[in-house]
């Protein structure tokens, strides 16, 4: 298996020395979140083997504890950035799930009017500031959204959600250095999982990615990015830093990314491979979902048939936000003059 053994600095000790856990309501929450996006995420998979969908969809099946252990500890007004792989975030932090499907459908009904597709989810009005094509390009947004946090002294806070592919970008740098020299309400979350497109990241990563945070004295931890509890800790700790002036944190979830880079991969490998099957198979033991859904029956937060009930009503959503894709009108091409010149026809 291509783990590394994690290194564990817990710079947060001296920040909250309470352990807390999450209330059964919040422990239900979870749940909820992370099946709501794993649902979604399947269902574009068969669609998009079916031809349905009209971009790339890049799937974050296997990692969503990281989005829902995070945004769980955010308020509606914090903000988030996200990457390419950005449905997870966006439901996560309360995004639309209809809005979100009619935008990777391409409609008008989209979130960002079926102009903008998978890579550009966003809703400014939920603090989500976007998916981002731009390997890394979350960085500098959430930074500034933090700067204006500070300068605005609002109690926002900032949340940078990265690949281990984006950490090798030289943005990364230039936002731990700012971000710790002004002490910006922002934490950083490393989603460790394994790969940058089809490079295994350990074939191009120098060293420990969250040794870089700690270069600038950047409090950081290490958490199993597949268990929602670890990663709800570490986000409550982090957020709670960040919150209360004393400057940037560090978090890197260490995942696996199930699905290949983006769907229908195959076409890209011409018969090469970047991964033995044998590896997917033993992170799948580690399902995120799974693993929680029978932590909140051995410790009897709920029965199997609440369990099942939940699900059912978000197949049930997710039933819903499909037909209404369907339905939507396609985006309009007109459209491209406003969202691209801001009303000003060249
Ligand atoms: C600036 C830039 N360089 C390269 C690419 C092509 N690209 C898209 S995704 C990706 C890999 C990103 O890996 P990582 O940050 O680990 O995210 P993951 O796909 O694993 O979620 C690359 C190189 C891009 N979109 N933007």
């Amino acid at each position: 298996m291509n783990e590394r053994v994690p290194h564990h600095w817990k710079g947060f000790a001296m920040a909250i020395t309470d352990q807390s856990n999450p209330s059964n309501e919040q422990l239900l929450f979870l749940f909820e979140r992370m099946k709501l996006i794993r649902l979604m995420e399947e269902r574009l998979r068969s669609d998009a083997a079916a031809g349905k969908l009209p971009g790339a969809v890049h799937l974050y099946i296997g990692q969503e504890a990281v989005a829902a252990g995070v945004c769980a500890n955010l308020r509606e007004t914090d903000w988030i950035t996200s990457t390419h792989r950005g449905h997870g975030h966006f439901l996560a932090k309360g995004g639309d799930p209809k809005a979100m499907m009619a935008e990777i459908w391409g409609k008008r009904t989209g979130i960002c009017k079926g102009m903008g597709g998978s890579m550009h989810v966003a809703d400014l009005s939920k603090g989500i500031l976007g998916a981002n094509g731009i390997v890394g390009g979350g960085f500098a947004i959430a930074t500034g959204a933090a700067l204006t946090a500070k300068l605005s002294n609002n109690g926002r806070v900032a949340v940078a959600f990265f690949g281990d592919g984006a950490a090798n970008q030289g943005v990364f740098m230039e936002c731990l250095n700012v971000s710790t020299l002004w002490q910006l309400p922002l934490v950083f979350v490393c989603e460790y999982n394994h790969f940058c497109e089809f490079t295994p990241t350990v074939t191009v990563t120098a060293g420990e990615i969250a040794d870089r945070a700690k270069a600038f004295k950047i409090p950081c931890e290490i958490v199993d990015g597949n268990d929602v509890l670890a990663v709800w800790r570490a986000a409550a700790k982090a957020i709670e830093w960040a919150r209360s002036g004393k400057g940037p944190a560090f978090i890197e979830a260490r995942t696996y990314r199930i699905q290949g880079h983006l769907e229908a991969e195959d076409l890209f490998l011409a018969g090469g491979k970047y991964r033995e099957k044998q590896e997917i198979e033993e992170w799948r033991k580690r399902d995120p979902v799974t693993r929680f859904s029978e932590h909140l029956l051995s410790t009897k937060v709920c029965t199997t048939s609440q369990l099942d009930d939940i699900s059912a009503k978000i197949a049930r959503t997710v039933e819903d936000a499909v037909k209404f894709a369907e339905a939507s009108e396609p985006a309009d091409p007109e459209l491209t003059f406003d969202v691209m010149f801001a009303g000003q026809k060249p």
